[in-house]
């Protein structure tokens, strides 16, 4: 049984981390749960409407020394998801994810050291860089990192931080790199909801480049529950892999996407690809189900795509506010 009673979690208001907050409150209630979110573009308040009362909500940043150190001697553990995650914006402008990824995560892993806090480090399978289409081999724990962008190389800086942390000043830190996600809250900066929303808009969906690209698709409340899963029983300094076997090619998601929604299925357009576009992700997620006996509970893509419409659909109040100003600037990208 864990130890845990009061825990930190960094990035509470974004997609990820309101999921696992909802999550949290509801199967975990004896967790007092802080949220530390500064509230950037891709944080929302309105994301944890409905646990409000039921947690302490801190606006701030990951990067501020201060505070950090104030919230990190008042846990029990901290479960860190707050990053720039978006691969299109770190293209456009690097400079917050150094600082918050980088310099963010190093200000929490010195604050852990000192306070002797249980820590747990959220990441992506991005930090292994590509794999050919057709290359029978996946990601695993051993696979060599290899990041493309300057979103994955600064969470794979972020990694290593951790590992280093772990090692050398012997930080009760655990590692996860997972999948895409998708599933409720998520921004419409990404490419589901930007394509469910581009129709529920009546825009025309966009395609990069040929869409030939692929993605392991895992449902938000299944990677949380892993995230648990390591949080309760994982070996400190392990690195478990997050994964749900769900590649599939963006063409194929975005024609689902047109089908579920009744649309022609030649109504999208393909636009400039992103510079630098990884191939393909696929995760090996052996030793998350062996070791720790995880198994996803959405295992029929389409369905999980089904309800995520159905959600974006009955929770326009939720995203209109964003739409407008991330079309603008992916058309000034020609995208
Ligand atoms: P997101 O962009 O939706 O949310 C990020 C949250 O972090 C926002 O609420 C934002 O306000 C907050 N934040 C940003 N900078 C901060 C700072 N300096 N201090 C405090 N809060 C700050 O991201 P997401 O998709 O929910 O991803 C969460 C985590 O999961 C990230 O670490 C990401 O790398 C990782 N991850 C994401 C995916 C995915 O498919 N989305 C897959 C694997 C791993
Ligand atoms: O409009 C679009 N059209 C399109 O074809 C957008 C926004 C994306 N795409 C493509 C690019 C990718 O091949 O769809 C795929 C998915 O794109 P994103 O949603 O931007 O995700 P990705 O770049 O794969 O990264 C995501 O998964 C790993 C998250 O954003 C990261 O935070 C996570 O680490």
């Amino acid at each position: 049984m864990s130890q845990i009673r009061r825990l930190l979690v960094t990035g509470g208001a974004g997609f990820i981390g309101a999921n696992f907050v909802h999550q949290t409150v509801e199967r975990f209630p004896q967790y007092e749960v802080t949220v530390l979110d500064a509230l950037t573009y891709a944080g929302n308040e309105a994301s944890l409407a409905g646990v409000r009362d039921a947690i302490t909500f801190v606006h701030g940043s990951i990067t501020d020394a201060a505070l950090v150190e104030e919230l990190v001697g008042a846990s029990d553990a901290v479960v860190h998801f707050a990053a720039e995650s978006h691969n299109d914006n770190s293209l456009a402008d690097p400079a917050p994810f150094l600082q918050t990824n980088v310099v963010g995560t190093y200000t929490l892993l010195e604050a852990v050291r000192r306070h002797g806090v249980r820590f747990h480090h959220v990441s992506t399978d991005e930090v292994y860089g590509d794999l050919e289409l057709d290359d029978p081999r996946k990601f695993t724990p051993e696979t060599p990192y290899n990041p493309s962008s300057p979103y994955s190389s600064t969470k794979a800086a972020s990694d290593l931080l951790v590992r280093a942390w772990v090692r050398s000043y012997g930080v009760q830190a655990t590692l996860s790199n997972c999948s895409n996600n998708y599933g409720p809250y998520q921004h419409v900066e990404k490419f589901i909801p930007r394509q469910i929303t581009n129709v529920l808009a009546g825009r025309r969906p966009r395609l990069y480049g040929a869409g030939h690209n692929v993605r392991d698709w895992i449902h938000v409340d299944d990677h949380n529950a892993a995230v648990h899963d390591v949080l309760e029983r994982g070996r400190a300094g392990q690195t478990y892999l997050i994964g749900a076997d769900g590649e599939v090619d963006n063409r194929t998601v975005l024609a689902t996407i047109l089908e579920l929604m009744g649309q022609p299925a030649d109504a999208f357009d393909q636009v400039t690809d992103r510079a630098g576009h990884d191939l393909r992700y696929a995760i090996d997620a052996t030793k998350l189900r062996e070791e720790l006996g995880w198994r996803p509970r959405y295992t029929e893509f389409r369905d999980g795509l089904a309800a995520t419409i159905e959600w974006y659909r009955d929770h326009e109040d939720w995203w209109r506010p964003q739409k407008e100003r991330v079309e603008a600037a992916y058309a000034a990208r020609g995208q």
